[in-house]
């Protein structure tokens, strides 16, 4: 008897021990969430357990690269959606920092296997709060070539947000309406109070021609009011400059929030309303009455620039350029210029991203070029 109880016994080990090799489990840096995309969803994740210590992959399992990473050992503590933290330690390196929100940020778009995006339940108009375009932003018309920034507001004064640690939204839009496809969202001071020492974390991807990923997620607790409400930033673009000639009527885009995921304070979902904006775009001749140039007619060289942009006309000479900022602001109006080649001083920009609205007589061009250090 005690024969066969130590063979069951130890049969019972191995069996343990097998299981237990089986509990090895593959994680792609970044996609925190295992669903096969690395998102701005992943980059939540990784806020909601900001600090989190465990134990570290093995030395060789260890790094950011796109590709399979061994874990062994697993850290007994789960998040939300029920995976365990070593998802979420993107590194390997045993703790939850910095460098998993950049791993999430480097491997962004990234996908492996077959994609099935996490999907989370959307909120009940009339009972819980939304993400709104600004109800008070004039919907235009707007001119060809305008530089549009939308408010956008999260929870209302009779539906605020209850339960926030971090936020990821994606905006839709039309990728033929916004110019070369520039497009972004910046967060302003707000409840979110992710500014100072406290933490300011957000992301944003144009990878995909008509959508726009965000995310921004808190290091530590909100230290405010439960019940929060107002502006929390501006989506940012400008329209393209060759949709319209003056003989066609006003046109309309709609703008679309879509996948607005909020993580609460424990990590667990916080239903959301989302919300849609239709604006009206106008041919810009119906103010300048200038035709645009084709592309062939300008030449701009080099970009990106340093310190000094060159300008060619191949026709008629340069009667003006004007250079505006990713902000919509002129940062310099070169007038009466009357020469089909200039050579711009732009040594005192900061570096960034500018268009430049070229005349001619015969029409406008409008260039996007960016500046290095
Ligand atoms: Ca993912
Ligand atoms: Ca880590």
């Amino acid at each position: 008897m005690i024969n066969i109880f130590q063979k069951y016994t130890f049969s019972l080990c191995l069996v343990l021990v097998l299981m237990v090799g089986h509990l090895e489990a593959q994680v792609f840096p970044g996609d925190v969430n295992d669903d096969g995309i690395v998102d701005n969803i992943d980059f939540l994740y990784v806020g909601t357990i900001f600090g989190a210590v465990g134990p570290p992959r093995d030395i060789s399992e260890q790094g950011i690269d796109f590709e399979e990473k061994l874990i062994t050992t697993f850290w007994s503590s789960t998040l939300s959606n029920g995976l365990d933290y070593a998802y979420a330690d993107c590194d390997g390196d045993g703790l939850i920092s910095f460098n998993d929100l950049n791993a999430v940020i480097a491997n962004m778009g990234l996908t492996h296997g077959i994609v099935m995006p996490e999907t989370f339940p959307g909120g009940a108009f009339g009972q819980d709060p939304s993400i709104s375009f600004d109800s008070t932003f004039i919907f235009g018309p707007f001119p060809e070539f305008a530089f549009v920034s939308i408010p956008i507001s999260l929870g209302t004064e009779q539906l605020p947000v209850q339960d926030f640690y971090g936020i990821s939204f994606e905006v839709h839009y039309d990728p033929t309406i916004v110019f070369d496809n520039y497009i972004e969202f910046n967060f302003s001071t707000s409840w979110l109070n992710m500014s100072g020492n406290d933490l300011h974390l957000s992301l944003e991807n144009t990878g995909t021609p008509g959508v726009l990923k965000v995310a921004a997620t808190r290091t530590t607790p909100l230290v405010a009011s439960l019940d929060n409400y107002g502006q929390i930033g501006t989506v940012q673009f400008i329209i393209e400059d060759d949709l319209l000639d003056y003989t066609q009527p006003a046109l309309q885009t709609m703008l679309e929030f879509q996948n607005v995921t909020i993580l609460g304070m424990n990590g667990n979902p916080v239903p959301i309303v989302n919300d849609t904006i239709t604006i009206e775009i106008i041919d810009n001749s119906v103010l300048s009455n200038e035709p645009d140039l084709p592309d062939a007619a300008i030449n701009v060289f080099p970009n990106p620039f340093k310190d000094q942009l060159n300008i060619q006309a191949v026709n008629d000479p340069i009667e003006a350029v004007q250079i505006y900022n990713v902000d919509g602001r002129l940062m310099a109006n070169f007038e009466n210029i009357g020469q089909k080649e200039i050579i711009l001083p732009v040594d005192q920009f900061p570096k960034g991203i500018y268009f430049l609205k070229i005349q001619t007589p015969a029409g406008v061009r409008t260039e996007k070029v960016s500046k290095l250090k």
